[in-house]
């Protein structure tokens, strides 16, 4: 019979699979799990909690940790010191929490309403954010989500083991959502699925019941590669695998040193993220719009001019990203992201006077808003006013054509 231990601060509980008894230590309750029910409740109560797909896997990663080894070992991962320094516990959920042997994978919609996003991209004196940190930050949103779920189960089956993941926690959610049924990995390297695209954040919840677990979906990418060719920078370098270092989504986020000069004007007008991978692929024209509120645009991030953005004194910037992602970059990471997308812009006097008057912060900033300076008098020498390159105005045709509603 098939069976596995597990301990509890009742003392020792057996539990036997599937529709079996659990007998508590101490208390000696006996009580019977049907796990085909309880998955269904599980799903049920997932919705209510606002997750648009709730799905189970087991957490055989084996497969994904040579593809995880190979993308470290090419450097892919940049700065982000930690990815290595987890190694392989990434893909074994058993060895973060001990006993874990499935994984209840959520998905929850993001994008909101009126996104704006050709309108931001083709104007290039106003600042592009990415549209998932327009609104507050997710991470904990999620996380309590799915810690309600949990306590939910618990109150149904008594005392188990379980813990909530969002995003930050050294876990591979994109393999594991895969595994769950929730969609299929793209040729972008993020999770989609044929009914809303990508506009979903992952989340999961590593519990020790055994569960029913779903079945993968088929992979529709097909012969497309739109997301391949209209990456601004180059990032995807091959079908599924993104090289960190490269992506605008690193560069102005996760990265706090000197951007490469090289992608200084790839990055456009986008001073904090980048959706493009996403705003070309033809599955992102079914993106439903997000029911939670939290996640909509604030209007002081919204398209806003450059020059406003960038004379944000700390305390107002502070203020400004209260409870959103974009606070943790800091002040200075946010003054060198703008004075990129300034060197990026028209030229402009007021452009020009606000770089200067920022000039001797930091070293780092220094350096971009010097750049910025030169690509600002060069364009003025130029005469050079039409400054959007050819790939964001397809990329903006793509966009007004395929997603009319969020345009
Ligand atoms: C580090 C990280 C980044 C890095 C690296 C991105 C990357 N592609 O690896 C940077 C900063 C660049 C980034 C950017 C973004 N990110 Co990010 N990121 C993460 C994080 C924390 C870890 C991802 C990771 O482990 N990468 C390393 C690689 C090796 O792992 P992997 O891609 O998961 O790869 C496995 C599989 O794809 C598979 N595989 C590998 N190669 C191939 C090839 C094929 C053909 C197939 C089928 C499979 C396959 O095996 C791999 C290894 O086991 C996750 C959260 C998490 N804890 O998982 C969020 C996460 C992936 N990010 C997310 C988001 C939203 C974004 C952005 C869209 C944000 C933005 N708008 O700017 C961009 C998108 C850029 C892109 N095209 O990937 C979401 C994605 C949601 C979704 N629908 O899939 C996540 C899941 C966060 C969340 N909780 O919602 N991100
Ligand atoms: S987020 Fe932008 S830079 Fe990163 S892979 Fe996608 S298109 Fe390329
Ligand atoms: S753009 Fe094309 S290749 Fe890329 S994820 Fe979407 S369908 Fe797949």
């Amino acid at each position: 019979m098939d069976y596995f231990f597990r301990s509890s601060p009742f003392g020792f509980n057996l539990m036997w699979y599937t529709s079996h008894p659990i007998i508590y230590g101490y208390s000696l309750t006996i009580m019977s799990i049907d796990y085909t029910a309880l998955t269904q409740q599980i799903k049920l109560w997932g919705k209510e909690l606002g997750f648009q797909d709730v799905g189970i896997c087991d957490v055989d990663l084996q497969k994904h940790e040579a593809q995880l080894q190979r993308w470290l070992d090419a450097g892919y991962h940049g700065e982000m010191d930690w990815m290595a320094r987890h190694g392989m516990m990434r893909a074994r959920p058993a060895e973060l929490l001990p006993n874990t042997v499935r994984v209840i994978s959520v998905r929850m919609n993001y994008l909101p309403p009126e996104a704006g996003f050709a309108q931001t991209l083709k104007q290039p004196l106003k600042a592009y954010i990415s549209r998932y940190s327009l609104g507050r930050d997710y991470h904990k949103l999620i996380r309590n989500r799915l810690k309600q779920l949990g306590q939910r189960i618990e109150k149904e089956v008594g005392q188990f083991g379980y813990r909530p993941f969002v995003d930050s926690a050294p876990i591979l959610e994109r393999p594991l959502a895969e595994k769950a049924g929730l969609g299929w990995t793209g040729k972008h390297s993020l999770i989609l699925n044929s009914d809303s695209g990508s506009w979903f954040f992952l989340g999961e919840l590593l519990i020790d019941l055994p569960l029913p677990v779903d079945t993968p979906q088929e992979n529709q990418c097909g012969k497309c590669v739109a997301c391949i060719t209209s990456c601004p920078t180059g990032a995807i370098v091959e079908e599924g695998i993104v090289d960190a270092r490269r992506c605008i989504s690193y560069l102005t986020i996760e990265f706090d040193g000197v951007i490469p000069e090289e992608l200084r004007e790839k990055i456009g007008n986008r001073i904090y993220g980048c959706d493009d991978c996403q705003l070309v692929c033809p599955f992102s024209r079914n993106g439903e719009i997000t029911q939670e509120t939290d996640y909509h645009c604030r209007d002081n991030l919204y398209q806003q001019d450059l020059t406003t953005l960038f004379l944000w004194d700390e305390a107002t910037f502070l203020k400004n990203t209260e409870g959103s992602a974009i606070r943790r970059i800091g002040h200075i990471q946010w003054l060198r992201n703008i004075a990129i997308a300034m060197g990026n812009a028209p030229y402009n006097v007021d452009i020009l006077e606000v770089l200067n008057s920022r000039l001797a912060l930091n070293e780092i900033l220094d350096i971009h808003i010097q750049w910025a300076i030169k690509k600002q008098h060069n364009k003025y020498a130029k005469n050079a006013i039409d400054v959007l390159p050819s790939n964001t105005k397809r990329l903006v045709r793509i966009v007004e054509k395929g997603l009319p509603r969020d345009a």
